[in-house]
């Protein structure tokens, strides 16, 4: 009784306060630092970065060679920390300069292995917590030109790419746990004019960046979440903007930014900074959302970096492809994570999935490339994708009824002319209120597969509605 009690008065509480929330406008807060543009982006270069829906990720650097273990110790932490993990001082783990020392097909495969998956784009960790630069800088000594690899490991990729017709984003680290003037907070003047030369570092590389690979698409940037840079929203305000001018149409996602208010990702008036959410890491939303968006994701739990020792579950084909159809539905794009091991080699695990991966899209790659929301309530048996502009709707079956019948609910008004699996035409049967059951052939499916369902509005006259 008395838990009955206060759950219903916590229950009405809640929705008194949440209807007072919704009621009362929130007055907008005068920002300086916000979002530099509201909605989506309407350009052909935001529009392709949309189209291309699987993406590729590769985390490489220094924390490779050490494959989450240190001194004989396995960290089960995400093997990209190791030196935080395991305390490394730095004379200790500048060591590893000596020892990097990648294939030298090392780019050229990657990038191949990416054409593989079916990704039209690759994110790489030009220089990820760690510090160490994946390409010869001139500011910086901690960089692959100290490296027995000397040579610039990031353009040969960036060619590789090119040559593969790949679009490039690169990954960058505001966090820099190797940078003397890189402060987690600003406790005093020192603090401040120690992390001046730091920002003023950090934008330096990324002009060079720009400068040595013009062809680059966007910066995906990681590391903003101290408290240095998100009290200081003018930073990353100015740093976008400096970049936008340099090359106006990068595609930059929602991580770099903070506003003065230390509203991060979204300003505190609620508008997305950036160009889409860059917030889905390892995690998809429910329905689609109004902006942009982009979820990378790993093979095993938390591993970017090589782990030679992966625990807890690990990803299967079937589950990679079920969230890049997910994204899709929802208007978002996903990412793989691959983690290639110090000597550029990539362990056989992750070159299975992309085997599978790849091949599904191969046959399904229709349903994913330039698809996005079908408008559709969400099918009990799957995902439903569409093109831009189009009302026919691919449906991507992931869960196949025992009873060989999918039920497809359509929108109202909305009537179903065909609806095929390959060179199939399958029977439907009409149901009431937009309602209809397709029926499947009864077999094996090993995995995922799309039916193609030619969707048109109620009002033209429909004679071939096939009926059983
Ligand atoms: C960051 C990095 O620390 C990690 O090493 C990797 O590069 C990943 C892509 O990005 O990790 C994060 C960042 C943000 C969240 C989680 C992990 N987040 O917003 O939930």
């Amino acid at each position: 009784m008395a838990t009955q009690f206060l759950t219903s008065t916590s229950l009405m509480a809640m929705l008194f306060f949440g209807l007072v929330d919704q009621d009362v406008p929130k007055p907008r807060v005068e920002l300086k630092y916000g979002a530099q543009r509201e909605g989506r982006r309407p350009d052909a270069d935001m529009a392709k970065w949309r189209a291309h829906r699987l993406g590729m990720i590769i985390h490489f650097g220094l924390y490779s060679q050490a494959g989450g273990a240190w001194d004989g110790v396995s960290y089960p932490f995400a093997a990209e920390f190791i030196k935080a993990n395991a305390k490394v001082p730095d004379v200790e783990y500048d060591k590893l300069l000596k020892t990097f020392n990648p294939d030298r097909n090392a780019p050229k495969n990657w990038a191949s292995l990416a054409k593989q998956l079916g990704a039209k784009y690759v994110v790489i960790t030009t220089k990820h917590h760690e510090g160490f630069c994946l390409w010869p800088s001139k500011h910086t000594d901690f960089a692959v030109q100290s490296t027995p690899y000397k040579t610039d490991f990031l353009g040969e990729f960036v060619n590789a790419c090119d040559e593969e017709g790949l679009d490039v984003m690169l990954y960058y680290s505001i966090l820099d746990w190797h940078h003397k003037s890189w402060r987690y907070s600003l406790k005093d003047e020192d603090d401040h004019a120690e992390f001046m030369k730091y920002w003023e570092f950090a934008t330096l590389q990324l002009e060079e960046l720009l400068e040595r690979y013009p062809g680059v698409k966007g910066f995906w940037f990681d590391g903003t979440w101290d408290s240095s840079v998100k009290n200081n929203g003018f930073l990353t305000y100015e740093l976008e903007q400096r970049l936008r001018e340099i090359k106006p149409n990068l595609v930059i996602g929602s991580r770099l930014r903070a506003d003065e208010t230390g509203a991060r990702h979204f300003d505190a008036n609620g508008q997305l900074m950036g160009d889409y959410e860059q917030g889905w890491e390892r995690k998809l939303p429910i329905s689609p959302l109004e902006n942009d968006w982009e979820c990378v994701m790993t093979v095993p739990e938390n591993q970017w970096g090589y782990h030679a020792n992966w625990t807890g579950h690990v990803k299967d084909s079937i589950e990679l492809i079920e969230m890049l159809a997910k994204c899709t539905a929802l208007d978002g794009n996903f990412v793989l994570n691959i983690g290639p091991r110090g000597d550029g080699s990539i362990r056989s695990e992750e070159i299975q999935l992309v085997r599978e991966i790849g091949s599904w899209m191969d046959i399904n790659g229709d349903a994913i490339y330039n698809c996005g929301t079908s408008g559709l309530e969400r099918q009990d048996w799957g995902w439903t994708t569409a093109r831009e502009g189009s009302t026919d709707v691919n449906a991507i079956i992931f869960n196949v009824p025992v009873s060989g019948r999918l039920n497809l609910q359509l929108k109202k008004g909305e009537v179903i002319k065909s609806a095929t699996l390959g060179d199939k035409i399958l029977q439907i049967e009409e149901n009431g209120d937009g309602r209809y059951f397709i029926r499947i052939p009864k077999m094996d499916y090993d995995t995922a597969f799309v039916i193609k369902l030619q969707i048109v509005d109620g009002k033209q006259t429909v004679t071939d509605v096939p009926k059983i």
